[in-house]
């Protein structure tokens, strides 16, 4: 029997908008403060998994701050995250990544529900801005999970939700947490960005633009074939 999808569960950082540039520029404000450089390459790493667990990444590349109380650490995250809401207190719809809005118009044709599957804790303030609250049948923040990304529980959480099988569900993840994350749930992954960061995706296109409803539904079903 041929499956077909009855659920798309997006991740928001990098997939629906860019904040992943902001949450870059925030956290490298703070590091600078630090006496620490961030680059690019680097932030890579801090994509997909949660404002501590990033912290304590940069903290790593000077050893003498790895040994800060929790309540200090507490008060560098919280002051990233104030840079943060600063940089995305202007987002409106025109900072919705290119075809993303298509293709949750889709979604919603076809009667696919849709969740939203994020590490952040801003999650719903963000979509809110953006003007997509109305799409979504469920949202999963950090503050809905114990075990951020790579554990599947952010998306496990949402299937569960909606009452869909987990193989009924797409992901959709510019992160490599995020891709080891849907395919530990055993739904099928669909990386957004290079391959270099996202082999192990079930289907990877380039940049959002790409991701076409029905060419996402045929790389589903033909994986659901070979099993
Ligand atoms: P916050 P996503 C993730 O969002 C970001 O990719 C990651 O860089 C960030 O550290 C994390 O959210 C936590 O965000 O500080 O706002 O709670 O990609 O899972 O949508
Ligand atoms: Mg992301």
């Amino acid at each position: 029997m041929i499956l077909y999808p009855q659920a798309f569960i997006y991740d928001l950082d990098g997939v629906i908008t860019d904040t992943a540039e902001f949450h870059f520029l925030a956290w490298k404000k703070l590091a600078d403060e630090l006496g620490i450089s961030i680059d690019k390459q680097f932030n890579e790493q801090l994509k997909g998994i949660s404002r501590m667990e990033s912290l304590e990444h940069i903290l790593k590349l000077n050893s003498s701050l790895l040994k800060l109380t929790s309540e200090e650490k507490v008060r560098l995250a919280n002051q990233k995250n104030e840079y943060y809401l600063e940089l995305v207190e202007s987002i409106n719809s025109s900072n919705i990544l290119p075809g993303i809005e298509t293709l949750l118009s889709k979604n919603k044709e076809q009667n696919i529900k849709i969740a939203l599957g994020s590490a952040s804790k801003n999650a719903p303030q963000v979509l809110d801005k953006l003007g997509l609250t109305k799409y979504f049948d469920y949202v999963v923040d950090a503050s809905k999970v114990e075990k951020g990304k790579p554990d599947p529980e952010t998306f496990t959480t949402a299937a569960d939700y909606l009452g869909i099988p987990y193989t009924k569900c797409i992901g959709i993840e510019d992160a490599a947490a995020g891709i080891e994350a849907i395919n530990k749930a055993d739904m099928f992954s669909v990386g957004v960005g290079a391959v270099e960061h996202l082999s192990h995706a079930d289907y990877l296109v380039g940049d959002t633009s790409e991701l076409i409803f029905e060419e996402i539904v045929k790389q589903y079903i033909e994986k659901s074939v070979f099993l």
